[in-house]
């Protein structure tokens, strides 16, 4: 058949609104797209164990250790569902792990920020794990389905450590006036970063045009963005905090919140390679990677022997 035959089946499915599967032929952009969105996903959430993973050891009670211990796990899970995800399309693994240790793939602006007091834990379940679901909820309706089968799980678990974040900073905000102090501060840190989480404005998103017309995203930066603030300060409310930014005000024509912009210049310098902590992130990466060497030997060896034994 043509790859014009081709394309008019895969358009046709996208009129639709059918699912794309591994084995249905694919434009190579749409591919590579996905390629770049679900393994860029995937390091977030590998290298978003890491400021997190920083307080598993000086969580205040053996059941806050617990819980933070169960989420830091989740997220190693779902990093592992989107690399298998992003595997269905023909790529390796070696090659996205290799392309995130040198740097090359992008992964979580948010995840380059430091956890500088338990408070931070409630404030990352709470805003950034919140945040990750309002953009992740559409994603299991995206079109390409590995990555929206993924998606269902790891929601109704994103769902649990935004929880956890909320418990925690409730505890705080009800707590002793330092308490309270500790949950402002976080706030004040991890609101703007978190609303970069989204992405740029849609003016400046080079993907989202394609993401749109392919499914792959149903709502745009600005649009979650807003949806995030709407939803969210109900809770800041009903915590008693306020979240920096003096223009955040309820705009009764358009029935939601006026904001200000993060600030861009600061995202873009993130994004590059020279936030608070990207270096240290990458460092952390490559020797975990490096001290797991021996495993992924053993995992081999293990397979082979079965093939082995399977062929004989
Ligand atoms: N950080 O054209 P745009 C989580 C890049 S939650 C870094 O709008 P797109 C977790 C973008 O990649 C976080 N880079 O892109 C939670 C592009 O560069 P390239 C992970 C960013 O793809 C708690 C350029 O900027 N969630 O895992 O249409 C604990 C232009 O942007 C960011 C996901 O990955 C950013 N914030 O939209 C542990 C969800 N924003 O690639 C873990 C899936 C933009 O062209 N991903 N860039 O060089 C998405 O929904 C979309 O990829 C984004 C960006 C909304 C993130």
């Amino acid at each position: 058949m043509e790859n014009k035959n081709f394309e008019d089946i895969f358009e046709a499915k996208m009129a639709k609104n059918e699912i794309i599967e591994p084995k249905d032929w694919m434009p190579d952009n749409y591919r590579k797209h996905l390629i770049r969105q679900i393994s860029q996903h995937a390091h977030s959430e590998i290298v978003g164990m890491l400021p997190e993973g920083n307080w598993i050891t000086r969580a205040p009670s053996l059941r806050s250790k617990l819980v933070l211990l169960a989420k830091v796990q989740d997220e190693g899970g779902h990093g592992l569902y989107l690399y298998t995800a992003a595997e269905t399309l023909g790529t390796d693994r070696d090659e996205l792990l290799n392309a995130l240790h040198t740097g090359k793939a992008k992964y979580s602006s948010i995840f380059n920020y430091p956890t500088l007091t338990w408070a931070d834990i409630g404030a990352i379940g709470w805003l950034v794990d919140g945040a990750a679901i309002m953009n992740q909820v559409m994603l299991q309706r995206t079109s390409y389905g590995p990555y929206a089968r993924a998606m269902v799980r790891i929601c109704k678990e994103e769902s649990f450590h935004q929880r956890q974040g909320y418990e925690i900073m409730c505890h705080l905000s009800f707590g002793t006036s330092e308490q309270k102090e500790m949950a402002q501060d976080a706030l004040n840190r991890w609101w703007y970063p978190t609303l970069m989480m989204f992405g740029p404005p849609d003016a400046e998103s080079p993907n989202s045009e394609n993401a749109i017309k392919w499914r792959i995203k149903r709502e745009s930066n600005d649009q979650l963005r807003q949806r995030f603030v709407n939803q969210t300060m109900e809770q800041v409310d009903y915590l008693g905090l306020t979240v920096p930014d003096k223009n955040l005000k309820y705009n009764e024509t358009k029935k939601a919140y006026d904001f200000s912009e993060p600030n861009w210049a600061e995202f873009k310098n993130v994004i590059s390679g020279n936030g608070p902590c990207n270096k240290e992130r990458l460092a952390a990466r490559n020797e975990a990677h490096k001290k797991g060497e021996w495993v992924r030997a053993a995992a081999a060896a293990y397979a082979k022997k079965n093939k082995d034994a399977v062929a004989a």
